[in-house]
Parts: C-alpha cells; structure tokens; sequence
C-alpha cells in the first residue's frame, strides 16, 4: 500500500521554497528574515515567561518557520483552482474580507490551516484577494483587461494534473508531492517579460495600481511574505538601522503587555525592470511585511478593537502617514487604555480565546464535579492556568493600510458597491469557514479536557 504525504508536510516544505524564492527574488527579504531572527533570540532571552507561554501553546517551534504572504487573482476560474491546490497542502479558505471600503478593488480570504495541532506543525498562510473587474467604470477597459485575463493560464499542465490525482487518490506519494510542490511554485513566481503593451498597462495603472497588478502580468507573483516577530517594535527601528525602508506606521492595536490580534509594518515595495511587448517599463508591486500576533479576540472582544481603532482614527482626523505618525501612535496608546490589558480580565470579561491548564493539586468539595463555570475562579486560585490563543487571521483595516503603503498615495479610489461574500463564495466555488467559530472550538475543546482532568484527578483524590 502507497503512503501518502500528509498534507502538513507539503505546506510546510511549500512554504519553506518560496520563502527560499522569494529571497533570491528579493534580496532585502533575507535581510528582514535575519532581523526577525535577531530580535527573536532577543526577546526570548529577555522574556523568560513568554517562551514558557509559546512553549505550553505549541508556537515555540513554529516560530521560525512562521510566515504568510500575499497574492491577487484576476478571475474566479483561477480562485477555484487555487483553492483546489491548497486543499492539497491542508489549506482551506476563512473568512471574508471586503477591502473595497477602504479603496481598494479586491475581496479576500485567507487560506490557512485549521485545527490547532495542524497550525503548529505549519501555521503557512496565504491572504489571497480577487479583483473586483467589475468596478472599472471605463467599459472599453474593462473589456481589455478581461481579455487579456481570459487568455491566461496561472498553473503549469502538471500542477493541474497532480491536483486531480489528489482528489482522485486522496493523496500524493512522495514524488508527487516532491513534483506538486516545485510545479506550483512556478505559479507565485515573478515574471520579468509582461504580456501587454506599455500603454495597456499604464492605462490599467491609472485606473488603479493594484488593477495593473494583476492584470499586466503573467501570473499572481506572490507580493510579500511576512515572518512573525516577538517584538514588531524593534524590528521597527531595527530596520531603519539596516537600511531596510520601513513605512510609515505599525498597522493594528498599539503595543501592549498582553498582545492583541495582529500588528504588522512592512518595508516599502521594490521599483522593478518589466519588459513590456512593446517597450522597458517598470512596476512597483513586491515588499517583505513583519508581523507580531497576539490572542485571538472574541466578538466581544473584536467589536471593542474595532471600536477604538475608528476612535483612534477619528482623533487624528487624517489617514496615518509619515508626517503624523508619531502623533497616531500616542493616540492609539491613550484610545487603548479602555482595552483590559491582562490575560485574566481578557477572560473575565469575555473579550479573548484561552486554552485552560489543569494544575494538579484541585480539591473536590464533596461530590460536586467541577463545570465550566468555575474555571475563572480555579484560575484566579491558580488550579487552572491560561495561555493565549493566538489570532491565526487578518485585519480588514490593516490590509488596507499595507496595500495602500506599496501602492503609493494615488492607491486610494472611492467605490459605490456593498460588500458581498456571497459572490466572493460563488466565485470560489465554496463557502469560506467562520474564524470565530474555529476560536470558539479551540477553546471548547481545550475546556472539555481541561475539565476531565480536574474531575478524573479530584476523584482519584477523594
Ligand atoms: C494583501 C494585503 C493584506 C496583510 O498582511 O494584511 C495582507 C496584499 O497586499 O495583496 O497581506
Ligand atoms: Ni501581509
């Protein structure tokens, strides 16, 4: 009988070849990945407690592997087909992001895997947008670019037909998925030779950057990977030091004690030599991002975030940049302090997702089993202990500011049109999971043992 790679594997040794491709592609990548590293060692030589954390959560190991990047289709037959390929890696879409609000002509998902021991062994990601040709006003433009869009084909023969054998068999023998893992990587690869005219693409350009993005070009290059750090802050001014651009600001929650969700900066896209059919040109798409993840938030939790953030926004009263940076950061950091900033008020007040700890040592009081309602108490007497899951998704406003970064001022545009996951699902060919829902199991499933544990224990006691 065949064994098959399990999917885990090829995500993880996927990610690893495009992380080694995207260095080669762009140098600065590697230098960032050096930095990350650094500060990493850093930080967890400084702060005892958080490696014992990451090492009861399962991240420690995961850390250096760490990473996510970003690609943008150009039609729902290539979304369909990606979300094919990356179910081969263990991959599966979750949650909808509508970036049209925020000027951007794109609705996302982010292929990820799922379940908590998964994540561990590769906690690869991909935040994946599809461009919304519809908002082109110019109908004669339109119509260009979804010609030339019609024509193209984003995955090789073989990439295509290893997919299939997967979803014949169930899965791929090693050298298949040795063969899946390099022909599917020819599809994030960036291409120097376009195949549109100089003055399509410019004419694309100025209807939106992002729109010559996808569509000038002969497949979705990936746009940036991103390494996770222990402390966004000093790789912030880390890489000032070592001549790596950053921008402007660090997208999300300000720093915090106990992390929230995501912070993210990244350092500004590369001016690239395109050759167009016609004449030399260039393009300015590719960048290296650096994030920092903290506990994943309830919706609650999440409605507060979102809630201080339009606040903190609304304070400044102009969208962050270089000239108010600093300004937004202290306003973010006054906004945030109705934020609770300890692990047990997070619990308490039902604003994040926890994994519970039995400690030993509980003592039964009579026949009464322990139940869910007592953990917060059993954690406040220290019989319990929690540790932070940590948020595994994306920020819609955050997003928007990253792409707005690498796409310049003009990257702005105004679009009258509702947001729709409906159609997103359509053009995906399934429904993308609940994040929240996954939160909620997690932590479930972490209270169920927890619980049995406690009980097992007290009564083997008594
Ligand atoms: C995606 C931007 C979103 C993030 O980290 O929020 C993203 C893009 O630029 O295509 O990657
Ligand atoms: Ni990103």
């Amino acid at each position: 009988m065949t064994t098959w790679v399990s999917a885990d594997t090829i995500r993880a040794q996927f990610s690893q070849c495009m992380s080694e491709m995207y260095q080669t592609e762009v140098p600065l990548y590697g230098d960032l990945l050096q930095l990350v590293n650094d500060v990493n060692q850093q930080s967890l030589q400084q702060h005892p407690t958080l490696k014992v954390q990451l090492e009861q959560t399962g991240e420690l190991p995961r850390l250096s592997q760490e990473r996510h990047g970003a690609i943008r289709l150009g039609k729902p037959e290539e979304l369909v087909n990606m979300r094919r390929v990356f179910a081969v890696m263990g991959m599966y879409p979750v949650g909808y992001y509508d970036l049209v609000p925020a000027g951007v002509p794109v609705h996302s998902t982010a292929f990820r895997a799922i379940d908590a021991d998964a994540l561990n062994r590769s906690p690869f990601r991909i935040f994946t947008s599809l461009l919304r040709l519809e908002l082109i006003d110019n109908v004669e433009l339109r119509q260009l670019a979804e010609d030339v869009l019609a024509k193209r084909q984003i995955f090789t023969e073989q990439a295509l037909a290893l997919t299939a054998k997967f979803e014949q068999q169930g899965g791929l023998d090693a050298n298949d998925a040795e063969q899946f893992i390099q022909e599917v990587l020819e599809t994030f690869r960036w291409h120097t030779a376009a195949p549109v005219s100089k003055d399509l693409y410019q004419a694309l350009h100025d209807q939106h950057r992002l729109i010559a993005d996808v569509v000038a070009f002969k497949g979705p290059h990936i746009n940036h990977l991103t390494p996770r750090t222990l402390d966004i802050d000093a790789v912030q001014t880390g890489m000032a030091e070592r001549g790596i651009p950053p921008k402007a600001v660090v997208e999300g929650p300000p720093r915090r004690n106990c992390p929230i969700l995501l912070r993210q900066t990244s350092f500004k896209a590369l001016q690239e030599k395109v050759t167009f059919t016609d004449h030399q040109g260039s393009h300015t798409a590719r960048f290296g991002e650096i994030e920092q993840r903290g506990v994943a938030l309830t919706q609650k939790g999440r409605a507060l975030y979102d809630q201080l953030l339009t606040n903190a926004r609304e304070s400044l009263g102009a969208t962050p940049n270089e000239g108010n940076a600093e300004r937004y950061m202290q306003i973010l950091q006054e906004t945030f302090q109705a934020f609770p900033d300890s692990y047990l008020e997070l619990a308490q007040q039902d604003l994040a997702y926890f994994y519970y700890f039995a400690k030993g040592n509980t003592v039964k009081q009579g026949k009464r089993l322990w139940t869910q309602q007592d953990l917060l108490d059993l954690v406040t007497t220290g019989q319990v202990q929690i540790e932070p899951i940590v948020y595994e998704d994306f920020l819609p406003v955050s997003a928007a500011g990253i792409f707005q970064s690498n796409l310049g001022e003009d990257g702005k545009a105004h679009y009258a049109v509702m947001s729709n996951q409906g159609i997103f699902e359509q053009c995906l060919g399934s429904k993308v999971c609940d994040e929240m829902q996954l939160y909620t199991e997690t932590q479930q499933q972490s209270i169920d043992t927890c619980l049995q544990q406690l009980n097992n224990h007290s009564f083997a006691g008594a």
